[in-house]
């Protein structure tokens, strides 16, 4: 018989009773997409996170070979006044789902190790607070995209933002 992986055995001894399963087992990723902007401006990453099990789940950021630097992010205030800051997790709640999109929490890419153009498909390995893992991709769209541009996507789903919100390095001062 085989010994029980250390993952298991922690998941057991933190989680009596409930699940086994880890936060990475328990996440849905769709419309998962990269904002390319040009030049050296850092290129921000979006994507819709279902927690489909009964405890919350923390997303703490994302690692790619594809961007040197990943950073976890989260914009507040409206319009003008927008600003960024960067940020520990961004919960997903219990059976709920949690947004990385424009004008909220989102990741923010820089260092590209390869060029990167829209139509691209980059893979980030998104990471979790219980230290498990989930391997995305992500395709790359234009600047002036808002969304995946997956022609599934229901209207209703998401609200487009009254303003898209550019991510350009003015937002990342200070
Ligand atoms: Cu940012």
């Amino acid at each position: 018989m085989k010994a029980p992986s250390i993952a298991l055995l922690l998941g057991t001894l933190l989680l009596p009773g409930l699940t086994h399963a880890t936060s990475a087992e328990s996440v849905r990723v769709s419309h998962a997409w990269l904002r390319i902007l040009p030049g050296a401006l850092p290129a921000a990453g979006y994507a819709t996170l279902q927690n489909t099990r009964t405890r919350s789940i923390a997303l703490t950021g994302a690692r790619s070979t594809t961007y040197a630097n990943v950073m976890l992010h989260r914009s507040s205030g409206a319009g003008g006044t927008n600003r960024m800051s960067m940020v520990d997790i961004m919960p997903i709640p219990t059976r709920g789902t949690a947004q990385l999109a424009p004008g909220g929490y989102h990741l923010m890419l820089t260092q590209p190790t390869h060029p990167v153009t829209p139509g691209d498909h980059v893979l980030l390995t998104l990471t979790f607070a219980d230290g498990s893992t989930l391997d995305t991709t992500f395709i790359a769209r234009p600047a002036n995209a808002t969304d995946a541009g997956e022609p599934a996507q229901p209207a209703s789903d998401t609200p487009a933002p009254a303003m898209p919100v550019a991510h350009d390095d003015a937002h990342h001062r200070g």
